[in-house]
């Protein structure tokens, strides 16, 4: 049972102009069902153009209406639960391994610190980073992402993403302490990019490492409700997209070099570190390490969440336009009829928000110790505790199956270095993802 709800994944009740009461109980002290019911609630007040949670218009032909694909055998076969790590964090939003070996997690906290459990559960008391003074934390802004750098163990870099002082997003470049893997040296912080946030809420904050080695970096599409400026569409502005930087060298003028394969490089007009765009708020992607698929969390407006897969396969979403906001899910959204649906990539996944209302993008289990979940990706609701399970190998259009219903506000999932998958219970736990043969 949830100790404490502080939802910081936008839901459609966001309001304009800034964190909402309903987004912005970061401080852990509200009761978990005053935070479900509020951002739960079928469509306040915010939505300006939506035609309403309970009118699937579908435009795809694959609309909710139908049953796209028999749930994923998993269900039948595995029963899902959650054994706890280690407790006592302060809401904390992800969980990493640094890529070494180590056995350790690294616990991203909002306020700007992450803290290291051992392999043995033991929580270090010293936070192996602070960055506090640095950070703006509260509702969906604060600390939010983190990624160690693919040859860490030799370079000792890492990168955060989190919300300044001035309420803008920073992705920064730091270092490892000389002489000490214990310890993030906060004055070595080299800021790659600086993007100014017009609203308070879908901040992004997901960054990674793509199996190219280019470090990949979600941000929503500025905030408010239902993208008032159009800017998840609008090729000149990073906000809404996905971008895709290479953090090992530097173009003149810029603290990172732009790949010259990303997509939109030499069009006027449009920011060439953009990789995808299209997305309202990809709090959470990964990537699958087997395939080298990139899974993407999107969260919806006010009725629909969607899961994505943008398979290496058809260039891992290159050049991908994600649909929002001209959908929401597979419903268009602004037009709220007869959107144009061309070249856009549609969900592999959907549910509605009479069963949650933020998405919390997970990982395909590429592990070991849970050969029940092999292949299959697993994503939650940030309100609900749902987790749900797709087929990973499965069809472009799948329909989700329930594999547990934790109760838990579950803002996002971690991976450690051995491919076991863990729970970030933003009330303070971090618990790791067990699939039993039922
Ligand atoms: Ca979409």
């Amino acid at each position: 049972m949830a100790a404490a709800a502080s939802l910081v994944v936008a839901c459609g009740a966001s309001g304009t102009g800034g964190a909402s009461p309903s987004s912005a109980a970061a401080s852990g002290s509200s009761p978990a069902g005053t935070a479900t019911a509020a951002t739960n609630a079928p469509v306040p007040s915010a939505v300006p153009s939506a035609s309403g949670p309970a009118s699937p218009v579908s435009t795809s032909g694959a609309g909710q209406g139908t049953s796209p694909t028999p749930s994923l055998p998993i269900a039948d076969r595995v029963s899902l639960s959650l054994a706890e790590v280690a407790g006592g964090f302060a809401s904390p939003l992800f969980a990493t391994g640094d890529g070494t070996g180590s056995g350790r997690l690294y616990v991203v906290e909002q306020a700007g610190r992450v803290r290291v459990i051992e392999r043995d559960g033991t929580v270090r008391a010293d936070p192996f980073l602070d960055i506090a003074s640095r950070v703006a934390a509260g509702g969906e802004r604060g600390l939010l992402g983190l990624a160690f750098h693919p040859r860490y163990a030799e370079n000792g870099l890492l990168y955060v993403d989190y919300t300044d002082t001035a309420g803008n997003t920073v992705v920064a470049e730091l270092r490892r302490a000389d002489g000490s893997a214990d310890r993030a040296d906060p004055a070595s912080e080299r800021v790659l990019l600086r993007v100014d946030q017009p609203y308070a809420n879908h901040n992004g904050g997901m960054i990674d490492f793509g199996p190219d080695g280019y470090l990949y970096v979600g941000l929503g599409d500025g905030g408010s409700g239902g993208d008032p400026e159009n800017r998840a569409q609008d090729l000149s502005t990073p906000l809404g997209k996905l971008l895709r930087i290479d953090v090992d060298a530097r173009d003149p003028g810029l603290a990172y070099r732009v790949p010259a394969d990303n997509p939109f490089v030499g069009r006027s007009g449009a920011r060439p570190e953009i990789w995808a765009s299209g997305v309202r708020n990809p709090w959470r992607f990964s990537f699958d390490p087997t395939t080298g698929d990139l899974w993407v969390g999107d969260v919806g407006q006010s009725a629909w969440e969607e899961v994505d897969r943008l398979t290496a396969a058809a260039g891992r979403g290159r050049g991908a336009n994600l649909g929002w906001r001209l959908m929401e899910g597979r419903v268009c959204y602004e037009p709220a009829q007869g959107c144009p649906t061309d070249g856009l990539t549609m969900p592999l996944a959907v549910y509605g928000h009479d069963v949650g209302c933020a998405v919390t993008g997970g990982y395909v289990y590429r592990g070991r110790d849970q050969a029940g979940l092999a292949g299959a990706y697993l994503f939650a609701d940030s309100c609900s505790g749902r987790i749900w399970a797709v087929d990973a190998a499965g069809p472009d259009v799948q329909e989700p199956a329930v594999v547990a219903e934790t109760g838990r506000p579950i803002v996002s999932f971690g991976r450690d270095d051995d491919g076991e998958l863990y729970v970030v219970d933003i009330g303070g736990s971090v618990l790791r993802v067990v699939g039993t043969a039922k």
